[in-house]
């Protein structure tokens, strides 16, 4: 609910940060809703002055108004913590202190206020943040109870000074408490980051091959089986093209297994230029790479891969003289209504194995 009426309101709904920022804010404004339908409550049973709930609901109304803009305007990101918690703490603290003045023998209870706005603390405020609150706080009350004795000399002090004495242990008590909290919450929140990144990271392992980069055969087969049942689905043309380097046996043999793995990575780095966004390439082992062309007929799949087939032709490779041509030999097939993955990828290597028969350095369809 707060995640939605922040997102709506929020100047920045794709920030993520500030619509949490301004979903705590409208969390504080709820709050002292509450506060001031309670101080309406204590005037409606007469043990509050109408005047000062007024004062106090109008008080909180302006304070809910100023960091609204504050919020909406994007004015905090310009404070060194946007999330402006320290600032809508002590504004409330000193707002409570000043509704105090005037609350007569419901002062004693509004204390338990002071409480309501350091709980609020605890969600970003570490304890020194907090103590510095619970201190103004403290000082704030202080001079509540001076400024009462004052107009009223003949007040209960005992009773004062023991308000003043609970308020003394609590709130630093609370500070301190809230702090620790707050660290757990933060070392959590750390943490879940981290193991975010984690999986991630795990992730991205998990469907990429270790040597080149490129997607590897489990998420080519993902790929192809996603593919086919879309291609089945709307009715379209859908092909792949197994590419395999020629006589890369005979490279390794003779610039070393070390030039072969460079080349392997400066062919993963050449064969995908030119593809569209939506067609996958990855190695489907050793030296065997896979291109997956969704809405792709038989033509255009024969187009693509004759790119590649000259792209190779044409370049230069790291490792090895630039005698050496590299050359690949492409099989592509179509897939057919109906048929299965293993069958498209039967006829791709079967297309290939006709390609090296004739000469290699070229691309074959099937029927
Ligand atoms: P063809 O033209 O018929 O495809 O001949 P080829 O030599 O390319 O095919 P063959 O299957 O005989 O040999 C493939 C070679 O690829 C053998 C293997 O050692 C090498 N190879 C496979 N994976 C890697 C790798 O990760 N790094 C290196 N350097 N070589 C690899
Ligand atoms: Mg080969
Ligand atoms: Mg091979």
């Amino acid at each position: 609910m707060i995640e939605v009426l922040s997102r709506h309101f929020s100047t920045f709904p794709a920030d993520d940060r500030q619509s949490l920022r301004f979903g705590r804010f409208l969390i504080a404004a709820g709050t002292s809703v509450l506060v001031s339908l309670a101080l309406l409550l204590l005037a409606f049973l007469g043990l509050l002055a109408w005047r000062t709930a007024l004062e106090g609901t109008a008080g909180i109304l302006t304070l809910i108004a100023l960091f609204f803009v504050l919020f909406r305007t994007g004015l905090n990101l310009r404070f060194s913590d946007p999330s402006l918690t320290t600032e809508q703490v002590g504004a409330a603290i000193l707002f409570l202190a000043y509704i105090m003045v005037h609350a007569g023998p419901a002062r004693p209870a509004l204390t338990l206020f002071y409480l309501m706005a350091m709980l609020f603390g605890v969600l970003r405020l570490n304890v020194a943040r907090l103590m510095g609150l619970a201190l103004l706080a403290l000082a704030a009350h202080g001079t509540v109870l001076q400024v009462t004795y004052l107009r009223d000399p003949a007040m209960d002090t005992r009773a004062a000074l023991t308000e003043f004495g609970v308020l003394m242990i609590v709130l630093p008590w609370f500070a301190v408490m809230g702090g620790y909290v707050n660290r757990l919450r933060t070392r959590l929140s750390d943490s879940n980051k981290k193991l975010r990144k984690a999986f991630d990271r795990l992730g991205e392992v998990a469907i990429r091959d270790e040597l080149t980069g490129a997607y590897n055969r489990r998420f080519l087969l993902e790929t192809l089986a996603r593919e086919r049942s879309r291609a089945e689905r709307r009715a379209e043309p859908f092909s792949v093209c197994l590419v395999d380097l020629d006589h890369f046996k005979a490279i390794n043999d003779t610039f070393g297994h070390a030039a072969g793995d460079a080349v392997l990575k400066h062919f993963v780095a050449l064969a995908p230029r030119g593809l569209r966004g939506i067609d996958t390439f990855g190695r489907f082992g050793g030296e065997e790479f896979l291109l997956v062309l969704p809405n792709t007929d038989r033509q255009g799949a024969l187009a693509a891969a004759e790119r590649v087939r000259a792209a190779i032709e044409a370049a230069t490779f790291p490792g090895i003289t630039d005698e050496r041509r590299v050359t690949v030999t492409v099989g592509v097939a179509t897939h057919a209504k109906g048929g299965d993955v293993s069958v498209l990828l039967a006829r791709a290597d079967e297309a290939l194995y006709q390609g090296k028969l004739t000469g290699r350095n070229r691309v074959i369809a099937l029927g």
